[in-house]
This record gives C-alpha cells, sequence and structure tokens, in this order.
C-alpha cells in the first residue's frame, strides 16, 4: 500500500526552483570542504516523531489518524507504519533512519512478549532495509515513557528497576547490530532527579556509569563497532538531568573511564534549554574530539521547552557549521531530524515539507560556513587575535616553556598593554553578507 500518495520521489532542483517538493539546497551529490553534503549530514529520519507522535500535548490528544496505525493487531499496525517508514525514506532520498525500541512496535505486556515482538518486527525491517538500501545511524531504549521509569532508570533506586531496564537495553543493542546500526544513543530523560531531597545523588551517577560500561561490554563482545552517544539535556522530564550538557558529560564519561567509547549527540534544543547556543555545545564536544552527532531542531525563543521543531534558522545553522566545520565534522554519526510537525500540520504531506526545509537549511548554512571560511577574512580575523601566541614568549608560553616569574619579568619589562578590538560586529556582518 502506498501511504504518501502523490509524491513521488524528491529531487534537488535548485534555489530558483518554485517546486515545494524539491529540495534548493540540499544536493546531495554537491561537494564541499572534500566530502558530499550527503557524507558530511548522513540525514536520518526519526521513527518516533514522524510515524509514532500524534501530536499529543498536556492540554489534548493527538491530532495525527496515520493510516499506518489502524490495524488491531500489533504486529501487523508495526509492519504497516515499517511500510510508510521506507516508502517517506525512499521518497525524501534520505540514507538512514533512527529508533527506539518501542516506536518499532508497541511495548507487550512481559519482557519476554516485547522481546519476542521486536525480534520480528526486527526481521521485517531487516528485509526493508535490503530492498531499500536504508541504514540505521542509531538505536536506542526507550527507557523514560513507562510508568515503572518514573524515579529513573539506570538510576533507579530500585536495582529491580535498574536489571528492567538493563533487560530492554541489551534488546535494544542487539536489535541496532542486527540492523547494522552504526551507532547506539543514551538519552538520559529520567537520568536525574525530581526532588534532591530523596536522592543520593553520587550513588546514581556511580550506577549510571556502571550501567554504561556494562552495556558497552555487552555490545562490544557481540561485535559491536559503532560509537555510543550520550545526548545532553539539561531538564524535561526531569527537573535536573545528570547528562546536564556537554561539559558536563565530558566530565562524568572522563571520570568513570568511558571516553573511549562514547561520544556526544548534540541537541539544538537541548542546547537552548542549558542556556547554550548550539554551536557553544559543538564546540565544547569537538574540541574533546567527542563531537558525534547532532539531533537537528531548533526551539522557541518565547516558550521555554523542547519544542522540536523543524530547522529553518539559516543564520542560527551557518554560525553551528563553522563550528562543525573547524572540527572536521562529525565522528561516526550523522544528522538525524529529531523534529516534529506543530499539532496543527494534519496533512501527511507536511511531513515533507519539514524534512526538506531542515535538509535544505542545513545544506545552505554549510555551504555559507564554507564559503565564509575560505573567502572571506573571518579566520585571518581570528588567526590574527591570536598571532602574539604564534611566536616568541607567546609561544614559549603555549609550549609550556614558562614559568609564572617569567611572566612577571615579562610583565615588568612590557610598556602599555594596547587595546585590541574583538571585531564581533566585523564578523557578524560577514556572516550575514554571505548568508
Ligand atoms: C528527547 C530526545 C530523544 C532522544 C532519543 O528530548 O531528544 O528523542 O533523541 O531518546
Ligand atoms: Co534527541
Amino acid at each position: 500500500m502506498e501511504y504518501f500518495k502523490g509524491i513521488g520521489k524528491i529531487k534537488y532542483e535548485g534555489k530558483n526552483s518554485d517546486n515545494p517538493f524539491a529540495f534548493k539546497y540540499y544536493d546531495p551529490e554537491k561537494i564541499i570542504a572534500g566530502k558530499s553534503l550527503k557524507e558530511h549530514f548522513k540525514f536520518a529520519v526519526a521513527y518516533w516523531h514522524s510515524f509514532c507522535g500524534q501530536g499529543a500535548d498536556p492540554f489534548g490528544v493527538g491530532t495525527q489518524e496515520f493510516p499506518w496505525d489502524a490495524a488491531k493487531d500489533p504486529l501487523q499496525a508495526a509492519k504497516n507504519k515499517a511500510d510508510a517508514a521506507f516508502e517517506f525514506l525512499t521518497k525524501i532520498g534520505f540514507e538512514y533512519f533512527c529508533f527506539h525500541d518501542f516506536d518499532l512496535i508497541a511495548e507487550g505486556q512481559t519482557l519476554s512478549e516485547s522481546e519476542k515482538r521486536v525480534e520480528k518486527i526486527s526481521d521485517y525491517i531487516k528485509e526493508k532495509q535490503k530492498e531499500t538500501e536504508k541504514k540505521l545511524l542509531w538505536g536506542t531504549a526507550n527507557c523514560f515513557t513507562n510508568p515503572r521509569y518514573m524515579n529513573g532508570a539506570a538510576t533507579n533506586p530500585d536495582f529491580k528497576v535498574v536489571a528492567r531496564a538493563g533487560a530492554q537495553v541489551k534488546i535494544a543493542l542487539d536489535t541496532t547490530i542486527k540492523l547494522g546500526g552504526e551507532n547506539y544513543v543514551f538519552w538520559g530523560g529520567r537520568e536525574g532527579y525530581i526532588s534532591l531531597l530523596n536522592t543520593d545523588m553520587g550513588r546514581e551517577l556511580d550506577h549510571m556509569a556502571r550501567f554504561l560500561t556494562m552495556a558497552r561490554d555487552y555490545a562490544r563482545s557481540q561485535g559491536f563497532k559503532g560509537t555510543f552517544f550520550i545526548e545532553p539535556k539539561p531538564m524535561e522530564p526531569s527537573k535536573h538531568q545528570y547528562d546536564f550538557d556537554a561539559a558536563t558529560s565530558i566530565g562524568f564519561l572522563k571520570k568513570y573511564g568511558l571516553e573511549d567509547d562514547f561520544k556526544l549527540n548534540i541537541e539544538v534544543n537541548h542546547a537552548t534549554l542549558a542556556l547554550h547556543t548550539f554551536e557553544h555545545e559543538l564546540a565544547v564536544a569537538g574540541c574533546e574530539n567527542m563531537l558525534g552527532s547532532i539531533d537537528a531542531n531548533r526551539g522557541d525563543y518565547q516558550n521555554g521547552w523542547d519544542t522540536d521543531q523543524f530547522p529553518n534558522n539559516i543564520q542560527e545553522v551557518a554560525v553551528a557549521m563553522l563550528v562543525f566545520l573547524k572540527y572536521g565534522g562529525l565522528q561516526g554519526g550523522g544528522v538525524n531530524f529529531d523534529a516534529k510537525l506543530r499539532r496543527n500540520s494534519t496533512d501527511l504531506e507536511d511531513l515533507f515539507h519539514a524534512h526538506i526545509g531542515g535538509a535544505d537549511t542545513f545544506a545552505r548554512g554549510l555551504i555559507v560556513a564554507d564559503k565564509i571560511l575560505n573567502d572571506s577574512n573571518f579566520s585571518s580575523t581570528i588567526n590574527k587575535r591570536y598571532s602574539s601566541f604564534d611566536s616568541g614568549d607567546g609561544k614559549k608560553f603555549e609550549n609550556g616553556n614558562l614559568s609564572i616569574e617569567d611572566l612577571f619579568q615579562i610583565a615588568k619589562n612590557s610598556k602599555n598593554i594596547e587595546k585590541i578590538s574583538g571585531k564581533t560586529e566585523f564578523l557578524e556582518n560577514i556572516i550575514n553578507n554571505y548568508i
């Protein structure tokens, strides 16, 4: 059955096209900084938002009536959903998808029933992947929706729940490996606290590290060669989430010796919630060599929650792409559209407009950033700013060849310290001039 009727394969038609079902900037084969756009981004569709989320909010039930949800039998409904997902992937032309275990099929009443269900639907998805040549960017386990996780999953004060989460992660890892997943994600939505009054933070952090170590060891023993990603987020649904932001997560990974197997999956709206910019989070991950993957979306400047809208702000993405290029792009991951349609976007075709807009925004941002780096005074302005470290005493300082007494002597001998402008407005204008 065809779900997205009347829509064919989305093609790149260039910026002068007025076809709403065409890419204007995302030319998958276009080479930028030595790689095709397709390789830079590895665009992925998020199974949960695109094929599961029905637009419910705290004030109302879902507004979507997906035709693939109509079947009563859970396995049939899941197969129909997979058909829709792979039809969409084929038409939009992205190579990748991402999933949580229970996006693929509804969770069963018992662990064994859930295991069977995931096993059956992943057999089916494996076939779909073969037919369509679509790949799995990453898999993950949903350890936050079921009420059993209300006090956390790996950090739950009740060991029984920790074990249950472990069982679920084992199945999700097996499924990810079975479907050729290139990476595996941990987003700890309920790994944190609602109230510190009843929380032993240090013990919970130790438990989280133990859990991640076990998951890594198991996956490696099963031949998984990909990267594990931590996806930082400061809050929501927890009041405070332990993987608060990139810096906190990196500190955690290093404390527990996990930094060789884990990198970060940076999500735009999570950065905003942590009162950071997207580019800040990319830079923190990048300078630690841990920029693994991106969950692309955007927040809303008037609302302080995780609205997960599709990216469409060219200026913001261009600035982020300057950081992306500086650190050589993503290590193993890709750009997953962890974004959802607005509740009142109820036509099936809206899913195409959303992904086309998101891909065009990233493509345009990267093209602009690359031009800025190659053609403008942007890089030279920054290099000049640090040029006092390129030779002489500055160089010696960088190389660790000066002491604090040396600094004292150098300061004593130098005359006035001249003011040097930071040139921020000059740089801001370059960005806008290249858009
Ligand atoms: C939640 C979020 C998740 C993760 C995967 O804010 O971003 O969808 O990406 O669990
Ligand atoms: Co995400």
